[in-house]
Order: C-alpha cells, then structure tokens, then sequence
C-alpha cells in the first residue's frame, strides 16, 4: 500500500507495515493486551463515565545485539510520566502507564533510590520489636500511602514496562486499538523520550560485538548505521487512536531557539491536541503549551518554590505559576 492522506497528513502505510512485519513483537505483548483489555473492560462495565488516560513514561532503548549486551539509551528517569500519572489519578482517571522498566513509578517515585535511599526513611521501634517509619517522615508517607492504596483497591492503575522502542510502538500500537471503545473519554500522554533512530533487525547482530573485529569502520571501531524509526504519531492521530481522543505529545530541545517552532511543527504536522515543549536542562520548572488555537502559553514555576525533590508535574498544574509574558527562568540563578 502507498501513503494516503488524512486531513492533509500523510500516512505511510508502507512504513508502518515494513515496522510491524519486519520487527519482533514483544514477548510481553499478548500478556500486556490480555491485562489492558481486561482493565479497560472493567472501567467500561463499572465506570462508564470515567476517563481512561495512556502515560507513556521513560526513555526507550536502542539494542546494538540481538542477545542484548549493548545498547543506546536516554537521560529519562521517568519523572514526568510517574508523577503526571499521580494527577491524573487524582483527577479520577484510570492510568495505563506504559513505562520503561525499572523507571520511576507513581508513588513509589517518592521514595525512589534515585533521590533517597528508602532505607533513610525507617528505623528500629525504641523496643527494638519492629521497623516503623520515622516521625519526620509518617505524614507525607501515610498520604503516598492512602493514595497508592486507593489506586491499586479500585484498578485505577495498570503498570506495563517495555525496554526497547521496538517493544515502545508495538505496545503504543496494541493499547490504542484497545482503547478503540473508550472513545471521546480516552487520552494520550506521550510524556516517554522515544529513540529517533534504531537498528532493524535484519541488521543486528545476533551476539556480542567482539571488539578485536572492526564493523564497517578501520581497525577495531564500531561503526553504527541507524535507520529512522517510523514517525508513528502520525498512525496514532489517525489511525490507531479512538475518534474523538485527545492526543497530547511532549517536545524536548536542547536550543531554545528550536522548541517552539519544533513543537508547532508537530502540532501542525500532526493535527493533534497539544504539545508541550520542554528544554533538557529547564523542563521541572518550565514548559511551554502548543495549542491548535494558535496558543503559546508559557508554565513556569516561580524560584522561591523549586525543591530538590520537585517533580515536573508540578510545573503543569497546582503549584505552576502562570506568567505567559514572563522571562524564562534563569536556573543557575536558582
Ligand atoms: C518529554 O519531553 C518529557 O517531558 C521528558 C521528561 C522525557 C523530557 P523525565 O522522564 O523527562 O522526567 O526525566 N518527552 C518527549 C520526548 C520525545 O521523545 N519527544 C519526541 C521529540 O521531541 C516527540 S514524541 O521529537
């Protein structure tokens, strides 16, 4: 099939297809789409009302082997996502959080070894009998705690990990087909830093890459030749996500002379709902709203209520202060 056009968007089809039928799926996947059907089954049964929401979380990796020793990977730790998903549930959404394994988790983010050692926030009761928290720390870990409970008591949140991006976009593929019958109430948060390039796997190698044999290059250096992976936002908007959906993407730049016109590309390019652009080095404390009505609505959290452990999220809701003509923040400052 060639590509077709949808609102003026091609779809490469082609593409797509070539993705799908010359890439392994992976193993977890028809667990992973037992589990979310069955999650999205039960919201529909017993909350028809309730709004179902796809965080997509963490970096993806790039295997340079087939039995995986090596492999490219990204800065993400998961912070946006986990913590976005902690409001969303709050909000009353159910969460599917597809996340990169071993990346950070709503709730138990607040006590990630990252940050803090969990080990920190326990000691020996003054009997010696027990473990129990200590005093500093029992009410915001009684509130984590009730939330987290909530969460699991009523199927609110359903963890899927992936590793690789091959794993990532058969996974993004499979859970928005399902959420075909959510409908209007269903959303899509691609808070995850997805690999722009990959190695195909008729291209990789299958073991170890031994160092005493060159690869392409001179002498003993590795020489790597990525492929683009397939711009799959494009499918999601118009083909795989429900009609009606809301899409929102994240942009990440490093030149802030880029963000925003990046993030209005996208916008432009894939007719979705919202970009919200982010800089490496200043995305927990500023971002940058990208709207179809012609917006650029700047988020930015005032200096005086940056902390170490503030998380992103943050910067998106609640305490967020809005100055839309504001300076950017200067962090070193900060
Ligand atoms: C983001 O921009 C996220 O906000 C971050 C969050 C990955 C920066 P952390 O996990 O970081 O809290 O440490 N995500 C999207 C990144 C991405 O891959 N965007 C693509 C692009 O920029 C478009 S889908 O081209």
């Amino acid at each position: 099939m060639s590509p077709h056009t949808t609102n003026g968007v091609s779809i490469n089809e082609d593409a797509e297809n070539t993705y799908f039928q010359t890439n392994p799926s992976p193993k977890a996947l028809t667990k992973h789409q037992a589990l979310a059907l069955e999650f999205i089954q039960y919201h529909l049964e017993n909350a028809p009302d309730r709004r179902i929401v796809l965080v997509t979380s963490g970096g993806t990796t790039v295997p340079l082997e087939n039995q995986t020793v090596r492999f490219i990977d990204n800065f993400s730790a998961g912070t946006r996502g986990a913590t976005s998903a902690e409001y969303f549930l709050q909000e009353g959404y159910a969460v599917i959080f597809l996340h990169r394994q071993f990346s950070l988790l709503p709730y138990s983010r607040h006590y990630s070894h990252s940050t803090n050692c969990f080990l920190d926030f326990m000691e020996e009761s003054e009997d010696g009998e027990r473990v129990v928290v200590r005093k500093e720390y029992q009410e915001k870990m009684r509130r984590v705690l009730q939330q987290y409970q909530y969460a699991k008591n009523n199927r609110l949140l359903l963890l899927l990990p992936f590793t690789t991006v091959i794993e990532y976009m058969f996974e993004l593929r499979s859970l928005a087909t399902l959420m075909q019958p959510i409908g209007s109430r269903a959303l899509f948060y691609l808070a995850a830093a997805v690999s722009d390039f990959f190695i195909p796997r008729d291209r990789m190698e299958e073991h170890k890459i031994q160092s005493r044999e060159g690869r392409g290059g001179s002498g003993r250096q590795l020489v790597i030749n990525l492929d683009p992976v397939p711009k799959f936002l494009s499918n999601l908007v118009h083909s795989w996500a429900p009609k009606g959906s809301m899409i929102v993407s994240f942009k990440l730049e490093t030149d802030p002379s880029l963000l925003v016109s990046k993030a209005e590309q996208a916008l432009d390019r894939y007719q979705h709902d919202l970009v919200i652009g982010n800089m490496l080095m200043t995305r927990k404390w500023e971002v940058v709203f990208i709207s179809r009505d012609g917006g650029e609505r700047w988020i930015r959290v005032p200096k005086t209520r940056r902390s170490k452990s503030f998380s992103g999220i943050e910067a998106l809701v609640g305490k967020a202060e809005r100055k839309p003509d504001s300076e950017p923040v200067d962090l070193e400052g900060g």
